[in-house]
């Protein structure tokens, strides 16, 4: 078993708030200002600020909390309870930012009173679905309350998750690629000294299941529609990892890319397949120092990084921090950037509930 698993637990959900809350204030910025950036994140790490502002939660803490909340109450799976939760909490609290086609989801789910959960994500796009990255942006939690599962029920359990809204294969399978890097995140002991840990041998884990899932997911979407498919990839996000692992051999050679360059080749857009590598490269890129921001923290430097891409910031920010998070702990977390989020409390609250769920079995 690992070490201090209840400060990764709060690690990953923690992060996931910080990356939400700090990075919405950008959201759309593309690209982002680097002066501004610089400015904005060393002013929110300042030790003792004469007044703490504190930054709200958009659509992507909101939607993470309903599934906290989910598994906390009924320690089960319940896509029933799941979509009821997302509905209630839009219902009740519509200005957090929502996607705009994803709000449709809830109106028809809640004038179907829930019946079939699945259903009214199938028919978005005209039937091909959501490959938006909200469900991957909320899939946190599923990866502590799976984390005794066998991998194939971890990878079920996100696929479902997702599939309440977002049912385009590559919506889903972006939520599952998120959730896996959370797994092996929380399975990765970094170096105590500095923090480092084997870059490439976590990127072929990835690697390695992405190719399956996809293969399997593309036989499955494709049969009767061969043509629909001819001119994209059957595996999308694996081809991502592979330019991930191009990236990191060309940058051991010549100097590190800037957030502007990632963004270009990795995307920075509210699609999951063009945010969820982009978070899990910025990650990454934490075992190595950011120009021209001067920190040795690898959480500080994930935060950084992920921001600096521009465009989706407060997703690819809060999936990025949330990787970080289970990976380094909490511990490395600094104090001050917590203060600033909304909610932080009960956050800390839930990753401890979950990993006391986790931990009686
Ligand atoms: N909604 C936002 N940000 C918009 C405001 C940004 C900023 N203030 C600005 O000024 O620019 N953020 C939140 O939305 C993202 C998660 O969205 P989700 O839950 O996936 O929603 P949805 O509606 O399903 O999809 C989002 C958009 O993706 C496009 N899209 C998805 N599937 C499509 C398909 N099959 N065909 C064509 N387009 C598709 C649509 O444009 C959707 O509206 C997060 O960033 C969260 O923070
Ligand atoms: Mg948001
Ligand atoms: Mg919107
Ligand atoms: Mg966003």
């Amino acid at each position: 078993s690992v070490a201090n698993l209840v400060n990764r637990f709060r690690g990953c959900l923690v992060g996931g708030l910080i990356g939400d809350c700090l990075g919405s204030p950008f959201e759309g910025d593309n690209p982002i200002s680097r002066s501004v950036l610089y400015n904005f994140v060393t002013k929110q790490l300042e030790e003792s600020p004469k007044t703490v502002q504190t930054f709200p939660y958009t659509d992507d803490t909101a939607m993470t909390k309903s599934i906290c909340e989910s598994f906390i109450q009924l320690k089960q799976f319940d896509a029933k309870d799941m979509a009821k939760r997302f509905t209630l909490e839009y219902i009740r609290d519509p200005k957090r930012g929502y996607g705009g086609n994803v709000i449709d989801v809830f109106a028809a789910l809640n004038h179907t009173h829930f019946e079939e959960p699945y259903s009214p994500a199938r028919l978005q796009f005209n039937g091909s679905g959501s490959y938006g990255n909200g469900g991957a942006m909320r899939t946190n939690p599923v990866a502590l309350f799976g984390y005794h599962l066998p991998i194939d029920e971890l990878i079920e359990l996100s696929g479902n998750c997702a599939k309440i809204t977002h049912s385009n294969r590559n919506g889903y399978n972006g939520a599952i690629l998120q959730c896996l890097a959370v797994r092996e995140a929380l399975n990765t002991i970094p170096s105590q000294t500095d923090h480092s840990f084997d870059v490439n041998s976590y990127l072929n884990r990835l690697i390695e299941k992405m190719q399956t899932i996809e293969t399997k997911s593309y036989e499955k979407v494709s049969i009767g529609s061969k043509a629909t498919f001819n001119d994209v990839s059957e595996t999308p996000f694996t081809d991502k990892l592979n330019k991930i692992k191009t990236i990191f051999e060309s940058e051991s050679k010549v100097s590190e890319l800037s957030g502007e360059m990632v963004a270009h080749i990795l995307g920075n857009d509210v699609s999951a397949l063009k945010s969820v590598p982009s978070a899990i490269y910025s990650v990454l890129r934490s075992q190595k120092a950011i120009e021209n921001f001067d920190t040795t923290n690898p959480f500080v430097r994930t935060l950084y990084f992920s921001l600096s891409l521009g465009g989706d910031t407060d997703t690819i920010g809060s999936m990025a921090c949330s990787i970080a998070g289970a990976l380094y702990g909490y511990e490395v977390i600094p104090n001050i950037l917590q203060k600033h989020c909304e909610d932080i409390h009960l956050i800390v609250k839930y990753a401890d509930d979950l990993y006391n769920n986790v931990s009686k079995n």
